[in-house]
């Protein structure tokens, strides 16, 4: 990757948007494979059109050691066997914090550590702190696309496995008057 040069960002809140834009990442249902609980409500949502679950919109700061990049995610509104939709969630294999901005929405910040769970309600404005060894996931919780913006060490990396293998430690399920976590 050569080198990049200082740049200006622009930074829209209100319209959840970056500029200028690097890679964006789609992911439909069918890349969330073995995170829901319900694992036939699942593969039924697939059959069902692959709806779009998340996109994530970057600027062109490569994701490599020393750079810090941005992106903003998008989460659409939507339940599976009432768990509400989410990111895959990771966990950063060089184990480097991270921090999410809200911006639209309702949403929620779950991380686990292999023992303990935090959850932290994401609201505009709200800044979630991810330290080192956390792995994290956002769900959305509102009727809305939940958005947020995350800054993220380059060299920090995306561990999948980790959350496939340990779990998060909770799930956040809908209820009349919002969501609850329930264990894994
Ligand atoms: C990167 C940061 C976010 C997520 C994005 C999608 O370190 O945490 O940009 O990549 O929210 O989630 P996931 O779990 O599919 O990478
Ligand atoms: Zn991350």
């Amino acid at each position: 990757t050569p080198p990049i040069s200082p740049f200006a960002i622009q930074f829209d809140a209100e319209a959840a948007t970056l500029t200028p834009e690097g890679p964006t990442l789609t992911r439909r249902m069918s890349a969330l494979d073995g995170l829901f609980k319900d694992h036939d409500a699942w593969q039924q949502a697939v059959a069902d059109g692959d709806p779009v679950v998340y996109s994530v919109q970057s600027t062109p700061v490569p994701e490599v050691d020393r750079e810090l990049p941005q992106s903003i995610t998008s989460i659409e509104a939507g339940t599976t066997a009432g768990e509400f939709w989410m990111t895959k969630g990771h966990q950063h294999p060089n184990h480097q914090g991270e921090i999410y901005l809200a911006l639209h929405g309702t949403g929620g910040l779950l991380m686990f550590d292999g023992t303990e769970t935090q959850w932290i309600d994401m609201v505009p404005g709200t800044i979630g702190y991810i330290p080192p060894g956390w792995a994290h996931r956002s769900v959305n919780v509102g009727a809305d696309p939940y958005k947020f913006l995350a800054v993220y060490p380059g060299g920090a990396g995306h561990d999948y496995g980790w959350v496939l293998e340990h779990g998060m430690g909770k799930r956040a399920y809908a209820v009349t008057d919002g969501f609850e976590l329930r264990e894994f």
